[in-house]
């Protein structure tokens, strides 16, 4: 299951928009430290595909895709020196494969803390750096004598050499041009900044037209086009506190709400799917009467390996895959359909799974 940790200062609304992912009711307060130890829920990841298959097939289950989300405390400014909760956060981080920064954007007196994304994004990737130049630096030490006496070590710590030099300037590895061979070196060593981020920016409920201003503003300091964090990073603005409200409704009032507000489907299924995309992940489903299914893979996944996702058994007992993209599928209305008019393709073992297959697995188990 992949996990996306929700990581900003004191009120930049993390706990609401936890919240809103999650469907929970974790304390979302205005004082620091609201949230001390981290709150872990499932997010469902919303996808307009599987309700659009689920409604062709009458199918009796939907059911969606889902990550984990992880509300983690404790970052203030100082931090890594101790500050706040201390260092305790950066364990937290450590076990999430996408960090989602919550800036701040909206102002309110009876708040505490800047309004400014920019100042919000300075001391989150500084604090992140130097917790990384940490560590590196402690690695850097404890492998210098080795290398003195095994050769083989000198990549690795030229590889850490490079990170240190970079983090000491306040740099997060996902700014870094580091090489590929680099990041492969730097990879066993669970370093916070060479994860992916997705920074959403907290915009005030009456301040929605600027989100397009926000979204720019900070992904021009973040991820400006051609630099090394243009594809490891993504940005997208919201209003959190309107989310959190939209997602206690049932599906049909926040549909009415979303879109009274000019938000469309709402900026949640919208950050699901980014995280996703960052992390490389695609969907593939399965659809019928008695079920209709999000599954989650990685990008490049071949037939079998995705049939293991439904069961062990059909990819051990892997015959064959029937495919079909989900939105051919839906035009013509029905598999069996599909197969009489020829529509549904026979794949093999070495087939590469694409993003929106519907899949039928032949197995003999
Ligand atoms: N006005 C306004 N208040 C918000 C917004 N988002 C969160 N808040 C409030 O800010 C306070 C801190 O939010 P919380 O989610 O606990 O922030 P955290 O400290 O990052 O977990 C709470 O009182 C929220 O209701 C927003 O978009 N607008
Ligand atoms: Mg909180």
């Amino acid at each position: 299951m992949e996990r996306f940790g929700l990581v900003g200062l004191p009120n930049a609304g993390k706990s609401s928009l936890y919240n809103a992912l999650t469907g929970s009711n974790a304390l979302a307060a205005p004082y620091p430290f609201a949230t001390k130890d981290p709150n872990i829920g499932m997010a469902k990841v919303l996808d307009p595909r599987l309700d659009a298959l689920a409604e062709m097939s009458k199918t009796q289950k939907t059911v969606y895709a889902t990550v984990e989300v992880v509300d983690i405390g404790g970052l203030v400014e100082g931090a890594s020196k101790g500050e706040g909760l201390g260092n305790k956060f950066l364990a937290n981080i450590r076990e999430v494969d996408a960090i989602v920064f919550v800036l701040r954007a909206f102002a309110d007196d009876d708040i505490p803390g800047p309004s400014d994304p920019l100042e919000h994004l300075r001391v989150l990737e500084i604090e992140l750096a130097l917790a990384d130049l940490e560590s590196v630096e402690t690695k850097i030490n404890r492998m210098q004598k080795a290398a003195r006496m095994d050769k083989s070590l000198e990549e690795e710590l030229g590889a850490l050499t490079r990170a240190q030099e970079n983090l000491a300037e306040g740099r997060p590895l996902y700014r870094a041009t580091l090489s590929k061979d680099d990041l492969t070196l730097l990879a066993p060593h669970f370093l916070l900044t060479t994860r992916r981020v997705l920074a959403v920016v907290n915009v005030a409920e009456n301040d929605l037209a600027r989100i397009p201003e926000f979204e720019e503003l900070v992904r021009k300091e973040l991820a400006p086009p051609g630099s090394a964090s243009a594809s490891q990073v993504e940005v997208l603005g919201m209003s959190v506190q309107l989310e959190a409200e939209a997602a206690q409704l049932d599906a049909k009032d926040r549909k009415e709400m979303l879109e009274a507000l000019g938000l469309g489907e709402g900026a949640l299924p919208r950050m699901v799917r980014s995280a996703y995309h960052l992390l490389g992940l695609r969907t593939f489903f399965t659809t019928g009467e008695k079920e209709t299914r999000a599954w989650t893979f990685h990008a490049g996944s071949k037939a079998p390996e995705c049939a293991g996702k439904i069961h062990s058994d059909l990819q051990r007992g892997f015959i064959r895959a029937d495919v079909i993209m989900w939105d051919e599928l839906l035009r013509i209305g029905s598999w069996n359909k599909a197969k009489d008019l020829g529509k549904i393709r026979v794949e093999g073992k070495d087939y590469e799974v694409v993003d929106g297959d519907t899949l039928e697995i032949r197995h003999n188990t």
